[in-house]
């Protein structure tokens, strides 16, 4: 059993990426299970074999404990936390080939919280897991927000500690030089360099030149793969690149 978890800012697409992906391996005759770890989420793109909103209900919590929709979201998560052997079982029961996981748009709620990190460690199989940290190119096209979002992803990556790929995904609502420049700076670190020198000045340009340094090495370790969760194309090269980090880390920890 594989398990991958979906993750990235608001907006960026996980759960149209967790329908889609499901999608592409159900063609590939896989067993696959789809989670939603997102407990204020109202409407998804598919339908959750496992589903977080069983175990918690984020409107009562906020109506009776008299909470903000955020604080709420960390309350829910805390009681989500509680039930983590059930969750686990049930995804377990199912013994499926592949279980892609749905994280909230709140990153922090999963990526950074106690609470995220024991659903993260008790889903799926040690040896097993990857993430794959959705890019939304709206926001990362603009070369400082490229290198945010690097950092960011390094940070979960950090956290987490699971392997991880970028998805950089809506290819097909962007050009394709917006995607090769954005694959550009992925690889080449003298072109990310080049065009921060370009489009930045003063302290927003060292700081974000050191930034960049600090993140050499990480960046060229996380490889892009453009992938549109509309016309679903790049699943099988995100898929193999996810293949190919799950086999490093099983042989890393055998
Ligand atoms: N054009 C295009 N739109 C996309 C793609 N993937 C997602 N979207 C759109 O982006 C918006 C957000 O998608 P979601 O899948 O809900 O994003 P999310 O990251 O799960 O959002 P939160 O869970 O609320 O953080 C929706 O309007 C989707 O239709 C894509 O590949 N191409
Ligand atoms: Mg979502």
């Amino acid at each position: 059993m594989n398990t991958v978890f979906v993750v990235g800012t608001a907006g960026s697409g996980k759960s149209t990426l967790t329908s889609a992906y499901g999608d592409w391996l159900r063609s590939q005759d896989k067993f696959v299970v789809l989670v939603n770890l997102d407990p204020a989420v109202q409407v998804i793109p598919y339908e959750p074999d496992v589903d977080i909103r069983d175990f918690v209900d984020y409107e009562r919590i906020m109506s009776t404990r008299r909470l903000g929709p955020n604080a709420a979201l960390i309350a829910s998560i805390r009681e989500a936390a509680r039930h983590v052997e059930e969750i686990r079982e049930e995804v377990n029961s199912y013994n499926a080939d592949y279980v892609i996981v749905d994280t909230p748009g709140q990153l922090e709620l999963f990526a950074f919280r106690q609470e995220g990190y024991i659903l993260a460690e008790n889903i799926g199989f040690k040896d097993r897991k990857a993430m794959v940290f959705v890019l939304d190119p709206m926001f990362c096209n603009v070369v400082k927000n490229f290198i945010s979002s690097m950092f960011l992803s390094a940070s979960v990556y950090f956290s987490l500690g699971m392997p991880m790929v970028h998805a950089l995904n809506k290819i097909d609502a962007i050009s394709p030089e917006d995607v090769e420049k954005l694959e550009a700076w992925s690889e080449s670190f003298d072109t990310l360099l080049l065009d921060l020198e370009n489009m930045t000045r003063g302290r927003l340009m060292s700081f974000s030149r050191e930034i960049a340094e600090t993140l050499r090495d990480i960046i060229a370790s996380m490889p892009i793969v453009p992938v549109s969760s509309m016309t679903m194309e790049g699943l099988s090269e995100l898929h193999a690149t996810l293949t190919r980090f799950l086999l490093e880390e099983d042989l890393e920890l055998r």
